[in-house]
């Protein structure tokens, strides 16, 4: 990798180093003899010239006698104007100082490939902490994110499903229904970013039935998830029952169910089309029509990751069929085989049946294990009804988690969740997805259905199972923390693999030389990416709600801090990173939504006051769109 600065990098640098070796004098000179003057000196008298003489001399004076407080003034001045609060710096030895700056220049517009070599800022070393801020602080800085997260979005890419931040522009990588712009909007109004809400407000009052309508193929676990979560939570979150009214912005709130209900119609043909419960994996929603994945196969997580949207748009529109379809998916995996309560990551919509034998609760699993146990939480008052058997298989998988999959690496101990590619006869392999890393917050969620740890305790909720799972939990979110703590950025990659006795590799660790379990922690070159993911921030914010350990919130606030540093676009928005291994790491052109929808959110909650969104009131969709739940 070159070591030489990027061009614009270069001319920042150049511009301020110019500013700085400026002497007194030639500020002064600059600032007087300006061309104008410069001109009208030629024919000016001798009383003119003494008199400008006079004030060069006492210009001159004030400049060298208030230096210091000259330059604090400044710094002041232009630590504001970060924020955008005004420069104005006192008196008129600031005015003095102001005279000789001109505007810096702009960088040189790069094409897009050379933007993706290098970051912005020089960055050779892992980000520093700033432990000074308070709370408040720290949310209002995630805030400040979001908006120049959200500000990147529309200047480049409004309407597209995602930014690409390093060339500018936007891509539908999810089948074009403007994905960012409804997964920030709930975000937005639990940020109070009013004019966010208004902008992707009246986007969506605009735009999205008519995209419903014209657009091809559509995934449906990710637009149930992202859009129709969305649209759900907004249509809450915006008062559309009554209840929470947390922004009056953007338009009336049954523009949201409408348009969800609208979307939702399309994907119930994933569901009608199927000859069993297990619907097919795609939509298109102009025909519209529904279609099995090219191999045939279903993801088992995809399927199993719907139940929250549709309960909650049959709660609101008062039809069943929504729920209905959903529901039978669970119903009928209820009754599959499976491995103390493990499941295969891919199911046939055409038999049934799970197809092979590969289980992980990482990528094609994952969701499956957390909405077990939340859509158990959602039917809080058919709770002891209709939908124990979602609890029962939730505590055999999670038993079965800990009997199977849960080890401790070597030589510091870190516990982790590994995988059984081959079925549960087959060899156990170390690896551990990023994704994996939503399961603390799952654990704990479960263990104490969203009530602090403290009054769970008081009364007597917590049985055997329960604080097994609590305790694993708060041992998983330690291990998700030390893998962004192990890079050399401070960002976790997209894989990691564990040091055990049957188990090693040398030479592929994470960058941080002052980690403690710089030898725990394998990292192959194909997995070092890191996408904005939320799963850590999400478990640390469950944690903190839970055990209200400051400690999740220091550690969320390292994690914020490590992609302030090197995921933040200058122009806007944030970047994948290709290697977090590395210094300075290579960028991805992509910023996801989830970015929006979950990363900046959890963090913004995490840093928050605990009464906003109550884990006992509300659940949030595996995409982080808040739901209330049934009956509170
Ligand atoms: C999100 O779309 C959801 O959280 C999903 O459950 C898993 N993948 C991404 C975030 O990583």
């Amino acid at each position: 990798m070159s070591k030489s600065l990027p061009y614009s990098v270069k001319d920042l640098q150049y511009d301020n180093a110019k500013f700085r070796q400026r002497s007194v004098s030639k500020v002064i000179t600059q600032s007087l003899l300006t061309n104008t003057m410069r001109r009208d000196c030629v024919s000016c008298s001798t009383g003119k010239f003494l008199a400008l003489l006079l004030i060069f001399g006492v210009g001159y004076l004030m400049l060298t006698h208030t230096s210091t407080a000259h330059s604090v003034s400044v710094r002041v001045a232009d630590k504001l104007s970060v924020h955008g609060e005004g420069t104005n710096a006192t008196g008129g030895n600031a005015l003095f100082g102001r005279i000789g700056r001109k505007p810096p220049r702009l960088p040189p517009r790069l094409p897009p490939n050379e933007h993706g070599s290098h970051n912005d800022k020089a960055v050779h070393e892992p980000a520093k902490i700033d432990t000074d801020l308070g709370w408040v602080e720290r949310q209002q800085k995630v805030k400040e994110a979001f908006i120049h997260a959200w500000f990147g979005y529309k200047k480049y890419a409004m309407g597209y499903d995602e930014l690409m931040p390093l060339s500018q522009r936007g891509t539908d990588g999810l089948g074009g229904l403007g994905a960012t712009v409804v997964d920030a909007l709930d975000t937005a109004m639990i940020m109070g970013a009013d004019d966010i809400v208004s902008e992707a407000g009246s986007w969506v009052q605009t735009h999205l039935s008519d995209l419903i309508k014209k657009k091809g193929q559509v995934n449906l676990f990710e637009t149930t998830i992202r859009v129709l979560g969305g649209l759900l939570s907004a249509y809450h979150l915006s008062g559309g029952e009554k209840g929470t009214n947390v922004t009056y912005k953007g338009p009336k709130p049954v523009v949201y169910l409408d348009t969800a209900k609208d979307l939702a119609d399309r994907l119930l043909l994933a569901f009608t089309s199927s000859p069993t419960p297990i619907p097919f994996s795609d939509v298109v929603l102009h025909d519209p029509s529904a279609h099995r994945a090219p191999d045939g196969l279903s993801s088992t997580s995809e399927v199993s990751t719907l139940q929250l949207e549709f309960n909650y748009l049959s709660t609101l529109s008062g039809d069943p069929k929504y729920s209905m379809a959903a529901m039978k998916v669970l119903e009928h995996m209820k009754d599959l085989q499976k491995v103390e309560g493990l499941v295969p990551i891919y199911i046939s919509p055409d038999s049934g049946e799970f197809s092979g034998e590969n289980i992980r609760l990482g990528s094609r699993g994952d969701s499956y294990y957390e909405y077990l146990i939340k859509v158990w939480l959602q039917q809080r008052s058919n709770r002891d009804n209709n939908f124990t058997y979602l609890h029962d298989m939730y505590t055999e998988a999670m038993k079965g988690v800990r009997h199977r999959l849960v080890k401790k690496s070597i030589p510091n101990g870190l516990v982790f969740v590994g995988e059984l590619p081959y079925g549960p006869n087959g060899a156990f392999s170390p690896k551990m997805d990023h994704l994996v890393c939503f399961l603390p917050g799952t654990l704990a969620l479960g263990a104490t259905k969203g009530f602090t740890k403290k009054k769970a305790m008081e009364e007597n909720l917590l049985n055997f199972e329960d604080l097994e799972n609590l305790k694993l939990a708060e041992d998983l979110a330690k291990t998700c923390f030390e893998m962004y703590a192990a890079t050399s950025t401070g960002l976790a990659p997209e894989i990691v693999y564990f040091h055990t006795e049957e188990y090693s590799e040398d030479g592929l660790d994470g960058g941080n030389k002052s980690s403690k379990y710089i030898n725990d922690i394998i990292i192959k070159p194909l997995d070092r990416h890191n996408l904005l993911r939320p799963e850590t921030v999400e478990s640390l914010f469950v944690l903190y709600r839970v055990t209200e350990d400051p400690k999740y919130r220091e550690w969320g606030w390292h994690i914020f801090e490590a992609f302030e540093k090197y995921t933040k676009v200058d122009s806007g928005g944030y970047s994948s990173l290709d290697d977090v291994t590395g210094l300075p790491p290579r960028r991805r052109d992509k910023m996801e939504t989830f970015f929006l929808g979950e990363t900046l959110k959890y963090l913004y909650l995490l840093f928050g006051d605990s009464s906003v969104i109550p884990l006992d009131k509300f659940v949030f969709n595996t995409e982080a769109h808040p739901l209330p739940i049934k009956g509170m």
